[in-house]
């Protein structure tokens, strides 16, 4: 039995996450999670509300809640919403939580002590009216170089042009509106980073198993000089981490907090102290997934997440890790995602443009979406959700090739024997040629899946669902049963058989689906088809079945035409 330790980028706390996030990090992540646990192996999944930062603060304001307030109650949001989509964590937890302070203030100190914390002095917008820092975004002016109005503190969006809030004229304060600014002096702590370079590259080096996606975003980041400056670790903000040493002000630091993108990662580790905590575990029980000296040296690490956020992954966050020096866990292995585009445009949650993941549950069941996410995964290159495509691939994949199987079978061995597996007949070479079939694919179903190959496990599942059909289109039981009707009975016996077997390789991406498959085969044996012929007869005959409702519906011209016109404007 193998150890799993599996994580996903956490996704902020604003607002609901839309349906190209989900395939980015939590689902695919989720996957491999169920996948591993149904091969046997012991699995940790771990996901969180990434909850710091300007963006929560600005959001809770704009709702007129404190934003621990409005962050508790958008975790349970989202809770609600990962469970609706059965993604199965093993924590969900928050990087809110006192374990997550503890942790990243215990890190900062480590890498002081290190001598890889530097103080840097710099000049930055305070606004006298909101009585704090803004950050480059929430300052707007007008642009020296194209005079539009609402250029903003980092960049013009008119002409493009990268910019200093201090270049801006008229400056305001997008929070208030406010031109009462001023440039103040302020100290931050820098992580010193360039010192790790040649740690980080030999790291990198090392992993040639990577994604190309993965290497090449941190390959450009580690060699284009700019990626490897040192880094601000800290924020003039009020909700955050506060940057403190042992639980006392950092001199210089007081009433700062530490940059939300250095504790979001470590969240990662105190969330499975969350889950600890949450279940009577103690220190020893989170340790072995985290400390090698604990016993995580046998554990395999992967992590989920889209293509933004791996330099955060394959430098900042190794940086602190290995800048530590403490026997911590570093990722084995890094899936990163390209981006999924809505009908003709990109997926936006500023802008509110496309399927957002509340909005899908209301329209269907979560395999539907599951099963088009995951079989067009953005993974060589960006992909498109059109609702041509979704409705095609339901409606051929799930409802024609895998849910008639169940239909067809299930109800001809009830009209002609009854609801139990019937007696009599014997296999030939076409039930040798199918199995031989089914073993090379399963096989090779594994191999993708071990691989995380998300595309290429979901086109072996289908064709594993089509071989079925295929028997049972040529076999006929319907026709044989008419002059030969044991042999009937024998054909039908397998099909059965081929149920189960379904039921168990689709759990990953269909787990609903394939939770009442199994329901209607009566049975509770999950094994994993190491031997898929032995599978083919693991139901005895006389084993007892249901004949289950419409696996999965069809979409009709006129929802998808509905659903087209409803999310083709702006979520309000
Ligand atoms: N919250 C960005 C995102 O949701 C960020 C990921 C943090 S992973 C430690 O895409
Ligand atoms: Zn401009």
């Amino acid at each position: 039995m193998a150890r799993h330790l599996i994580t996903s980028a956490i996704p902020y706390i604003n607002g609901i996450k839309h349906l190209g996030n989900l395939v980015g990090s939590q689902l695919p992540a989720d996957l491999f999670a169920r996948y591993q646990r149904d091969r046997g192996h012991e699995v940790m999944f771990i996901c969180a509300t990434d909850e710091h930062g300007t963006p929560a603060e600005l959001a809770a304001a704009k709702v007129g809640k404190p934003v621990e307030e409005y962050c508790a109650e958008m975790h349970a949001v989202q809770a609600e919403i990962a469970r609706g989509f059965r993604l199965s964590f093993d924590h969900f937890g928050r990087s809110s939580s006192p374990q997550n302070r503890v942790l990243t203030q215990a890190f900062a100190k480590r890498l002081a002590e290190a001598g890889l914390i530097r103080e840097v002095t710099e000049k930055q917008m305070y606004s006298n009216a909101d009585g704090r820092f803004l950050p480059d975004r929430y300052i707007e002016g007008t642009c020296p170089n194209c005079g539009f109005d609402s250029a903003r503190g980092d960049q013009c969006d008119n002409c493009t042009k990268q910019l200093d809030p201090v270049d801006l004229i008229n400056p305001r304060s997008v929070i208030s509106g406010s031109t009462d600014l001023e440039l103040r002096e302020t100290k931050h702590l820098f992580l010193r980073q360039s010192e790790m370079r040649g740690k980080l590259q030999d790291w990198i080096d090392s992993k040639s198993d990577w994604p190309i996606l993965t290497t090449s975003i941190a390959k450009k980041w580690l060699n284009d000089g700019d990626g490897l400056q040192d880094r601000g670790i800290t924020r003039d903000l009020h909700w955050g981490v506060p940057a403190q040493f042992d639980g006392a002000p950092w001199a210089g630091m007081e009433g700062k907090v530490f940059y939300v993108w250095f504790d979001a990662p470590i969240e990662y580790i105190a969330c499975t102290q969350e889950w600890a905590d949450a279940n009577g575990k103690g220190e020893a029980d989170w340790q072995r997934w985290w400390r090698t000296d604990k016993g995580a040296a046998d554990v395999t690490y992967t992590q989920f997440m889209g293509k933004d956020n791996v330099p955060f992954h394959t430098l900042s966050f190794p940086a602190t890790i290995l800048g530590s020096e403490e026997p911590w866990k570093l990722v084995d292995y890094i899936k990163s995602f390209n981006y999924l585009n809505y009908d003709g445009g990109q997926f936006s949650t500023s802008r509110g443009r496309g399927v957002f993941m509340d909005q899908a549950l209301e329209i269907l069941p979560s395999d539907y979406w599951r099963w088009w996410l995951l079989s067009h995964a953005p993974e060589s290159a960006d992909s498109e959700f059109t609702w041509e495509n979704f409705q095609t691939s339901v409606n051929k994949d799930l409802a024609d090739v895998l849910g008639n199987f169940v239909s067809r079978i299930t109800k001809f061995t009830r009209s002609k024997f009854g609801e139990a597996l019937p007696e009599g007949g014997a296999w030939g070479e076409r039930e040798a040629a199918l199995t031989e079939e089914l073993t090379t694919r399963v096989r090779a179903y594994e191999g993708f899946m071990d691989e995380k190959e998300v595309r290429k496990a979901a086109a072996e599942l289908r064709a594993i669902w089509v071989a079925g059909n295929e028997y049972l289109q040529s076999a006929a039981p319907w026709t044989v049963f008419k002059t030969d009707p044991a042999q009937a009975a024998a054909q039908a016996r397998l099909a059965l058989n081929l149920i189960r077997l379904y039921a168990i390789l689709s759990e990953p991406f269909i787990p609903d689906a394939a939770a009442n498959m199994l329901e209607s085969m009566q049975c509770s044996d999950r094994s994993w088809p190491d031997d898929v012929a032995a599978a083919l007869e693991f139901l005895p005959v006389g084993h007892a079945f249901t004949t289950p409702e419409v696996l999965f519906r069809k979409i009709a011209d006129e929802e998808r035409e509905d659903w087209q016109k409803r999310f083709a404007g702006i979520r309000s």
